[in-house]
């Protein structure tokens, strides 16, 4: 049986498939787009599952959600061990592995994401929740550049999962509330490193085609509603 991905377009559902593609783990993809005017994800999407966001994945009769979840069930089900994303936990840089891919959505992804629904919400640039806000945003941008000006990779010599998992909230999240990357010149330099993997290429050509993956340091064009 294949699993199926469910890629809501333009979504942070691209690290499943790049996920796979990293792996070589076979699957299926289904492809929606955002509701043209919400940029939400459409109804069938959302029938899929009762959180109704993306990512989500199919194996048989087991549906699951949430990014963590999936790519925790994926690689203890599906990926060799040991595994190219995962390092041993006897490798010296285990832990600094396990805090930067635990990083990215536990702490760089809240923090952009609120970032964003507070320029949605078109708060005062003033206001002291919103600056609160911007200063945590900023404060684990700095880690991440901090990280990789003495790292190559967010885990270490090697790309690993913690890169995988951090990628989405500096690129393609920036679609949505777009600002520059130019504050955090390795954060650039990592995102070239990036662009050079032929299974992030595929993945984003499969996934998205013919969108170009924001990975330069400009402030890209934001995502239009019909
Ligand atoms: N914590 C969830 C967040 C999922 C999430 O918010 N996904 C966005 C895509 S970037 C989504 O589904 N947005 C469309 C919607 O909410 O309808 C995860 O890590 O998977």
């Amino acid at each position: 049986m294949t699993i199926i991905i469910h890629h809501l377009q333009r979504s942070q559902s691209e690290r499943i498939i790049w996920l796979c593609e990293e792996l070589g783990i076979p699957y299926e993809l289904k492809l929606y787009t955002r509701d043209k005017h919400t940029l939400l994800a459409p109804p069938e999407y959302k029938a899929l599952h009762p959180s109704g966001t993306a990512p989500i994945v199919y194996d048989g009769p087991i549906h699951l959600a949430e990014t963590d979840a999936i790519t925790d069930y994926l690689l203890a089900k599906y990926a060799p061990t040991p595994n190219a994303l995962v390092p041993a936990p006897t490798a010296p840089n285990f832990a600094d592995y396990i805090f930067w891919r635990h990083f990215a959505n536990g702490t760089l992804g809240p923090a952009t994401g609120r970032v964003m629904m507070f320029a949605f919400a078109q708060v005062d640039a003033a206001n002291p929740v919103g600056l609160g806000v911007k200063a945590r945003f900023e404060n684990a941008a700095r880690m991440v550049d901090d990280r990789l000006a003495a790292s190559k990779w967010l885990g270490g010599d090697e790309f690993s999962l913690a890169d995988l998992m951090t990628v989405w909230h500096l690129t393609g999240l920036r679609q949505f509330n777009p600002f520059e990357l130019t504050p955090w010149p390795h954060v650039v330099e990592w995102l070239k490193r990036v662009g050079e993997r032929p299974a992030y290429r595929r993945a984003m050509e499969k996934g998205d085609p013919g969108f170009e993956p924001l990975l330069g340091a400009g402030k890209p064009e934001a995502i239009r509603r019909g």
